[in-house]
């Protein structure tokens, strides 16, 4: 039996309610940018949220994400509440950081989401540190690191997966291939056939797989995950996706892409795809799918309250959480 079997009617609802989350989230928040309010430039990840909800879906609460630009559902999944992310995207006190970084970026030690980084591909070796972390302590934790075909084309894609390779660390590489890095297609950045065959370079399995197919991707990830926990090492996921949006909100969708080619993967978008499969299945109704909107308009809408009433910090914030407490070792070291 494959591991979306096993998953419940609550859970495939769930599942469902956590992409639809995301969508409306991001739909929100490009919508508002450039009318003041909103700080944080909207990357969004429309049409990619089968990756982020399906692979983090089923993870436990002790395993750790490493996001990408494009993880919002991830962060969703992982914990963090659709208020605590808007009132990043505000830079309010009651964001990630208190304010000082926005959610683009944020990490959250307590919900097992490392922190990202604005150097594209540099977490790459970071979550593999945390992988080793994992493995020197013994526990039975895996890492899911998130990131795009753009970063897979740098050094620390290289130096991560050989490391990870030879010391069969408990990662899954999940390579969110959008068919951009930026406003460059693929083909003007890659001269080779797929990702996930560079794996066997590194002597474990790589896969490429339909990235908005979310049951692909749960699949691949929880196979990928027992392997990592039983001791076997990492697997590299290669998610054929598209994201809707242009790289960023300062261009809009259509520029440098031909609309005609948003349109194709807009047939395939991955919300949409969920829901017919369950409508199909009797799980999901015209009826439910009105009342899974609502509250989520409705979530959203009282997280943008929250965060636009929310204060920014005070500028004494800026100095606290900078660096760690000092530890023993430092303290001795400096006295000798
Ligand atoms: C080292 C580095 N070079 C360039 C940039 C600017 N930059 C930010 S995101 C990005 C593209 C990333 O593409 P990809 O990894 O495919 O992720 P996607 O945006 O498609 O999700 C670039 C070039 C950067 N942040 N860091
Ligand atoms: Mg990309």
């Amino acid at each position: 039996m494959g591991y979306s079997d096993q998953l419940t009617e609550k859970d495939l609802i769930q599942m469902y309610r956590w992409m639809v989350l995301t969508r409306v989230f991001e739909d929100r928040i490009c919508g508002l940018w450039g009318k003041g309010g909103v700080v944080e430039l909207p990357h969004g990840s429309q049409g990619q949220e089968a990756i982020a909800v399906g692979a983090c879906y089923g993870l436990r609460q002790q395993d750790h994400v490493m996001p990408s630009l494009r993880t919002r559902g991830a962060f969703l999944v992982k914990g963090i509440s659709a208020r605590v992310q808007m009132a990043g995207v505000y830079a309010k006190v009651t964001g990630p950081a208190r304010g000082k970084a926005t959610a683009h970026h944020m990490g959250d030690a307590e919900r097992g989401v490392l922190l990202g980084s604005g150097i594209v591909g540099a977490s790459i070796t970071v979550a593999v540190g945390a992988a080793l972390a994992f493995k020197l302590q013994r526990r039975d934790n895996v890492v899911v690191d998130f990131f795009g075909d753009g970063a897979a084309q740098r050094g620390d894609f290289h130096e991560g997966l050989n490391f990870a390779g030879v010391f069969k660390l408990p990662i899954i590489f999940v390579l969110e291939n959008n068919g951009y890095s930026e406003y460059t297609p693929l083909s003007k950045h890659f001269a080779g056939s797929d990702f996930a065959c560079r794996a066997q370079g590194y002597g474990f399995p790589g896969m490429r797989l339909d990235g908005n197919d979310i049951f692909a991707v749960y699949e691949a990830v929880q196979a990928a995950a027992a392997r990592a926990r039983a001791g076997e090492g990492p697997t590299l996921l290669e998610c054929m996706t598209y994201r809707y949006r242009n790289h960023c909100e300062v261009q809009p969708p259509e520029a440098f892409r031909d609309p005609a080619e948003i349109e194709q993967w807009q047939a395939k978008d991955p919300i949409a795809r969920m829901r017919a499969q369950l409508m199909q299945r009797g799980i999901l109704t015209d009826a439910l799918v009105s009342k899974i909107t609502a509250e989520v308009e409705a979530e959203i809408d009282d997280a943008i309250q929250y965060a636009e009433e929310s204060p920014f910090p005070a500028p004494e914030e800026l100095y606290k959480d900078v660096y760690a407490p000092e530890s023993p070792e430092l303290v001795v070291g400096r006295r000798s």
